[in-house]
């Protein structure tokens, strides 16, 4: 293949298989550099500015295969964006979805447009910020994105090439607070939505869009157009008495089921959506900004097909934001009551395929509790067993009744807030019971509206689930809060310099729950007894401990309240 009119692409932390470990499929939040560590520091000695080793980072974060520099698997976003250029009249020949280790291959004169999915371009994502203290350090995602943009700039200087990059996807909007990266990275433009971070539904207009962009239109494109179509918006931005001048490009639609293409190529981790949007309205949230739709079981069966015979996949990853209201009518249904029927056919439909396993991306607690008999009857469906457990994310968001019914109270519909306690409980109970594990999220610092009351009610929520269910299996992440969704005026929560000691407590509670989790998982699989039990159990507990033992040391410089929080959990809810 020479150089095709459109090359798309994605950084090296999207396009991996992570080595077939779901959860390391967030590894690229993980801190990459440390730029302010000392230079006669123990750490700068041994790793210099490294925080998480390179090397260890770039054998988990394995490439996706390639063929002659074409991806095999990309973001499935991405897919759809390809699906769509296809369908508006772009040949194979003209859009090429590339490898981004091999992007320079794909760079040449003929080059009309370079398109980058970016989901954390600049590290700025929950889970990122968690993990580099509010940007502190810089993530891998940050790194890798940066290092492709480099990779293309250099590509296109070498070459001659004067194609425009454009940036798509959810994480966009991060390029507003650190507007100098457009510039250095030579973006010719940023496609954004209109409200609360999450990007534009692109799927109709695919073709129009690249034709745009081709044509010159966005150059100096009037920025009153009619609404319905593109806005060109260049925004000014000042920073260090410099004025930066940004191109955005505004968008918003909702393209109905039959304007989303399919895709023609596999996706990564086998996803396919069966949803769009989740209707629940949590303020923090942006997905629940796109309008609800669904797939209907036969468009999900076609895609699974695509990802089996192209990709090999044995598996489906379902994405929905909330599994449980697919196939909801929610005029009919006030109290967010799940269509079990529809449920019941799509996995069905799913299952048809062959494939030997499938799980929903997210979920909500309440819709799992809403009917008794949904969750038994899926998991009959899916073959959910110990042996094929179902791992699902779910949020918890937070213990606190008045954060929860101020934030989220349709996350609980049919239930009211005050019952909120009692659905966690019931959910993780139910969700057990059926196979389902469910892995939480929690938001630190919620529109920066959490007192330490609120703080304490989510360590005491995750105390008596252990008391209460010793058996439960779940994890919990605390996540800091980031204004997107309808809090997108809001300021973010900086874990760096706010954190108080009670939040401090509701990280240490998760990190610790999460190794007393870990550990007995580990032994289950590994069926070890006797002294190699033992000696798993003290390798597992040194390197779980980790964290631990950094966040006591962080208690014991930040305060004596700090120290004591550590002391009341270690005391009263271990
Ligand atoms: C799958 C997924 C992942 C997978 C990605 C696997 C992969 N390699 O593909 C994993 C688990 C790795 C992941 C990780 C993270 N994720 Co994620 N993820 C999702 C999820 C559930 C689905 C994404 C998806 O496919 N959506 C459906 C497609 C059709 O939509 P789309 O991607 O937006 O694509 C459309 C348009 O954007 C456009 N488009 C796509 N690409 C391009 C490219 C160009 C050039 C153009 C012009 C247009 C365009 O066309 C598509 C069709 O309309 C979304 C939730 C959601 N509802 O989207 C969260 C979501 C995108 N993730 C999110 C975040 C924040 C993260 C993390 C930072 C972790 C975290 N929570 O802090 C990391 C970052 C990973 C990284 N390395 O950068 C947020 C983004 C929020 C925001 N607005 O910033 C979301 C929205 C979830 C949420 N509400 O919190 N994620
Ligand atoms: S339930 Fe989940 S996806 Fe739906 S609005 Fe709330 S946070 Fe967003």
């Amino acid at each position: 293949m020479g150089t095709p009119k459109i090359v798309l692409t994605a950084d090296r932390t999207l396009m991996s298989p992570y080595r077939g470990l779901s959860l390391a499929t967030f590894f690229g939040c993980a801190p990459a550099l440390d730029p302010h560590r000392k230079k006669n520091s123990f750490w700068y000695k041994i790793l210099g500015n490294q925080v998480t080793p390179k090397i260890l980072f770039d054998f988990i974060c394995n490439y996706i295969p390639h063929t002659n520099g074409v991806a095999n698997y990309a973001p499935y976003g991405l897919r759809k964006l390809e699906a769509g250029l296809l369908r508006d009249g772009f040949s194979r020949q003209d859009v090429v979805v590339a490898h981004p280790d091999h992007i320079e291959q794909f760079i040449g004169p003929e080059t009309e447009v370079i398109g980058t999915y970016e989901m954390d371009p600049l590290g700025m994502g929950p889970v990122t910020m968690t993990f580099t203290y509010g940007r502190k350090q810089i993530s891998y995602d940050e790194f890798y994105n940066t290092e492709l943009h480099y990779r293309i700039k250099a590509a296109k200087a070498k070459t001659g090439s004067k194609a425009k990059v454009i940036s798509g996807a959810s994480g966009t909007w991060q390029y507003n607070y650190d507007p100098e990266k457009i510039e250095e990275f030579g973006i010719y433009a940023i496609l954004e939505g209109e409200l609360g971070g999450i990007a534009p539904e692109i799927d109709g207009h695919a073709g129009r869009f690249f034709n745009y962009l081709i044509n010159g239109d966005f150059d100096n494109m009037d920025p009153f157009r009619k609404r319905s179509d593109f806005k060109v918006n260049i925004k000014e931005f000042e920073r260090n008495g410099k004025k930066i001048h940004a191109r955005f490009v505004n968008f918003w639609a909702r393209p109905d089921i039959d304007e989303i293409p399919n895709i023609v190529e596999p996706s990564m981790h086998g996803m396919v959506e069966v949803m769009r949007g989740c209707g629940r309205g949590c303020k923090f949230c942006d997905v629940t900004l796109r309008s609800l739709r669904y797939y209907p079981p036969e468009k999900v069966v076609q895609e699974i097909e695509v990802n089996m015979k192209k990709g090999g996949a044995k598996s489906a990853w379902i994405h929905s934001d909330d599994i449980f209201v697919y196939g909801m009518d929610p005029r009919t249904a006030k109290g967010m009551e799940p269509n079990r029927e529809a449920l019941e056919e799509l996995f069905t439909a799913i299952m048809s395929t062959g494939v030997e396993h499938t799980n929903p991306t997210h979920g909500t607690l309440a819709g799992a509790i809403a009917d008794e008999k949904l969750l038994p009857n899926l998991s009959k469906i899916i073959k959910a067993s110990p042996d094929n457990l179902i791992g699902v994310q779910v949020g918890f968001e937070t213990g606190s009744l008045r954060l929860i019914e101020k934030y989220a109270d349709r996350k609980l519909a049919p239930y009211k807030p005050e019952e909120w306690h009692w659905v966690v409980k019931e959910g993780v109970k139910t969700m057990n019971e059926n196979y389902w594990i469910p892995a939480f999220t929690l938001i630190m610092g919620l529109d920066n509206d959490e007192t330490p009351e609120d703080s304490w009610d989510s360590i005491r929520l995750i105390s008596e689930l252990e008391q209460e269910q010793p058996d439960a299996m779940f994890t919990a992440t605390a996540l800091t809060f980031v204004p997107i969704g309808l809090l997108e005026k809001s300021d973010f929560f900086n874990i760096g310099n706010e954190m108080t000691a009670a939040q401090l407590g509701v990280l240490y509670k998760t990190w610790q729950h999460n190794l007393k989790y870990g550990i007995k998982k580990f032994m289950n699989r590994t069926g070890a007894k006797g002294p190699r039990r033992l000696f798993f159990n003290a390798i597992a507990r040194s390197l779980g401990g980790i964290p631990l033992g950094a966040m006591e040391r962080y208690a014991r410089r930040k305060s004596k309240e700090h120290e004591r929080v550590i002391e009341i959990i270690k005391a009263k809810y271990w």
